[in-house]
C-alpha cells in the first residue's frame, strides 16, 4: 500500500472547533481578566532575576499573583468540569521567548510529574531526582486525570513562536520517539494563535512543540497543570 506522507500544515485549522475531550486541546478566549494579567506581569517584572532560565518551575511558590491565579475560580471550575472531580495543582511553570532567549522545543508529550517523596506505586517509573525533587513518569491513567492551562499574557502566533499541537494524539498513550516521528509526518499540526488573556487548555500528553520566534517579542505564558488523581496519604505533587 502506498503511504503518502503529508508535511505538517500550519494553515487553515479552525481553532474554535477544537474540543478538549475529542482533540485533547481547546482554546478559551478571554479567560483571564486584564487586572489579573497586569498583576502577574507587574509581579514578574519586579522579580525578573527569578526568571532567567527557560521554563521556570514552582512559580506559585515564588509569585503571590501566580499563587492567586492558580486558585482562580474561573480556572478551577473549568478544570473540575473537564475532569469531573475535585482538582489539585500539580505544577506551575512560566515560559517566555525574547530576542535574548529565543528557544524551540521539538515534538514531545509532557509525561513527567514531581512528587514530594519516592514511593512504590504500580506502573510508576522511571524515577529520577532533579533539583532535589523526585521526578517520575506516571501511568497514562494519571495523565488522563490531568489538564494543563496555558494562560497567555501576550498575543502569540507563529511570529513569536506559538505552541503547535497535533489534535487527538493524547489518545495514543505514551509514544515512542519513532511513533512521534511518524505522527508528525502524517498529521496536521495546529498553531495555537491566541490573544493575551486567552487560554490553551490541553492534555499534558498531546503532542506539542514550538519553533523559535521569527520576530522575537515577549511570549509570556503561565502554564498550570491540575489533576484529579488521588495520591496516597502523605504524598503530594511537588
Ligand atoms: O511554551 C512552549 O512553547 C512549549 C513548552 C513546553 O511544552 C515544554 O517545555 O514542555
Amino acid at each position: 500500500m502506498l503511504t503518502v506522507c503529508l508535511p505538517i500544515t500550519l494553515e487553515g485549522y479552525e481553532l474554535s472547533v477544537l474540543d478538549f475531550e475529542k482533540d485533547g486541546v481547546e482554546i478559551r478566549r478571554a479567560l483571564i481578566s486584564s487586572e489579573i494579567i497586569e498583576s502577574v506581569k507587574a509581579d514578574i517584572d519586579l522579580e525578573n532575576d527569578k526568571l532567567k532560565k527557560y521554563g521556570v518551575r514552582n512559580l506559585e511558590k515564588k509569585f503571590q499573583s501566580i499563587s492567586a491565579l492558580a486558585k482562580d475560580e474561573a480556572i478551577l471550575s473549568i478544570a473540575r468540569n473537564l475532569l469531573n472531580d475535585q482538582v489539585s495543582l500539580v505544577r506551575a511553570i512560566f515560559f517566555d521567548k525574547t530576542p535574548d532567549k529565543n528557544w524551540l522545543v521539538t515534538w514531545h508529550q509532557d509525561k513527567t510529574v514531581t512528587l514530594n517523596k519516592k514511593i512504590a506505586l504500580e506502573g510508576w517509573g522511571p524515577w529520577s531526582i532533579k533539583d532535589a525533587v523526585h521526578h517520575v513518569q506516571p501511568p497514562v491513567s494519571v495523565l488522563n486525570s490531568m489538564v494543563t492551562f496555558r494562560l497567555h499574557l501576550d498575543p502569540s502566533d507563529e511570529n513569536n513562536g506559538c505552541l503547535k499541537v497535533i489534535p487527538g494524539t493524547h489518545k495514543r498513550g505514551i509514544l515512542k520517539q519513532k511513533e512521534i516521528g511518524e505522527l508528525v509526518l502524517n498529521k496536521s499540526a495546529v498553531p495555537c494563535v491566541v490573544e493575551a488573556a486567552d487560554a490553551v487548555i490541553m492534555r499534558p500528553h498531546i503532542l506539542h512543540s514550538s519553533s523559535k520566534a521569527n520576530n522575537p517579542s515577549h511570549r509570556r505564558v503561565v502554564h498550570l497543570e491540575y489533576s484529579s488523581y488521588k495520591l496516597p496519604a502523605g504524598v503530594s505533587w511537588a
